[in-house]
């Protein structure tokens, strides 16, 4: 048996990162906190439990597309390419396409250091033969990719509808960069969320168990830890909801009574009913994707969704 090969790229962005735009966040009108910083150990651990979950139809609706079209998939992206994914978490939607795909090298991105770490050498377990580079960064600001193997396909890997993270302008903005990163003619395979009856949404984020209100608490006690704060779960409430005229599902933690937090040095002050709004989630018809898909430079091929209409994954190719 050979050995695995395992590159390993420590961009992560330092502390002083998390404190900054925790600060800024929490100094704007209204307060806020960017949703990536919920993937803490235990964040990821819960985010893990989320997509189990029998109301978060995002996760099985999306594997059992590319089940049922994998071998089209990996006929648009082509063998032997530098498959680059990001937001990889476990690494466990790749999966069902590597063995069809045999990509020449598999770079993964995250923004989470020991949960990327532990998905690969789990990965190189299973797939001995792969060559794996990966990278743990933040790809919502610039990034590159610190290793480009000359001469093979580019392919990307974006599942989960995590681009719903970014507003339509942001959201752009990224796949502009993903293109440019990965050169003309490179593929984009994109999860994303469709729109749908917001009862269905709304359901999804507000599961019956609660797991989804303690991902969104987590936040807090993720920045009372690093960032020596003093907030107490007990004073703030899990909230979710569709606004339909963006067209997102929103997260906010909401004061329920007047009280001050420190966070880093600085005191802030909370009235009740007060929110921190902690993510956006943005979903699309086919059209509306497609649309944003095309400002971007990227041409869309292919796009398959579920026959309940749920959920859609995209072929896109960068002009
Ligand atoms: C990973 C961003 C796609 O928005 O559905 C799950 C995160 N938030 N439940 C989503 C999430 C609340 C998830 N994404």
């Amino acid at each position: 048996m050979s050995e695995p090969t395992i590159h390993f790229y420590d961009l992560h962005p330092p502390l002083t990162d998390l404190k900054a735009e925790v600060l800024t966040g929490l100094s704007g009108q209204p307060k806020t906190i960017p949703p990536k910083f919920f993937y803490d150990e235990y964040g990821s651990q819960l985010f893990a439990q989320i997509t189990e979950l029998p109301e978060y139809y995002l996760t099985r609706t999306e594997i059992a597309i590319l089940q049922e079209h994998g071998e089209e998939m990996v006929s648009l992206l082509g063998n032997e390419c530098l498959l680059v994914e990001l937001g990889s978490g476990s690494s466990q939607k790749i999966r069902l396409l590597l063995d069809a795909l045999q990509p020449a090298v598999y770079m993964p991105i995250d923004i989470s250091k020991k949960h990327l770490w532990q998905s690969v050498q789990m990965l190189a377990i299973d797939y001995p033969d792969l060559e794996i580079h990966a990278v743990c960064t933040d790809y919502s600001g610039q990034f590159h990719l610190p290793y480009h193997p000359d001469n093979k396909p580019k392919a990307a890997f974006f599942p989960g509808s995590s681009i719903g993270n970014f507003d339509p302008p942001h959201a752009q903005e990224l796949l502009q960069q993903v293109a440019q990163l990965l050169g003309s003619d490179s593929t984009l395979l994109i999860g994303v969320d469709l729109k749908k009856d917001p009862q269905r949404l709304n359901a999804a984020y507000n599961d019956a168990t609660g797991v989804t209100a303690a991902f969104n608490l987590n936040l807090l006690t993720r920045i009372n830890r690093e960032l020596n704060a003093n907030f107490e779960l007990s004073r703030f409430e899990h909230q979710a909801f569709y606004n339909e005229k963006p067209g997102r599902m929103e997260m906010h933690l909401v004061s329920n009574t007047p009280h001050e937090v420190k966070v880093g040095g600085q005191t802030f002050e909370f009235v009740t009913g007060e929110n921190i709004h902690t993510e956006n989630s943005y979903k699309y018809t086919v059209a509306q994707f497609q649309n944003l898909a095309n400002a971007a430079g990227l041409q869309p091929e292919q796009v398959w969704i579920d026959p309940a209409e749920l959920f859609s994954v995209h072929c896109l190719r960068v002009r």
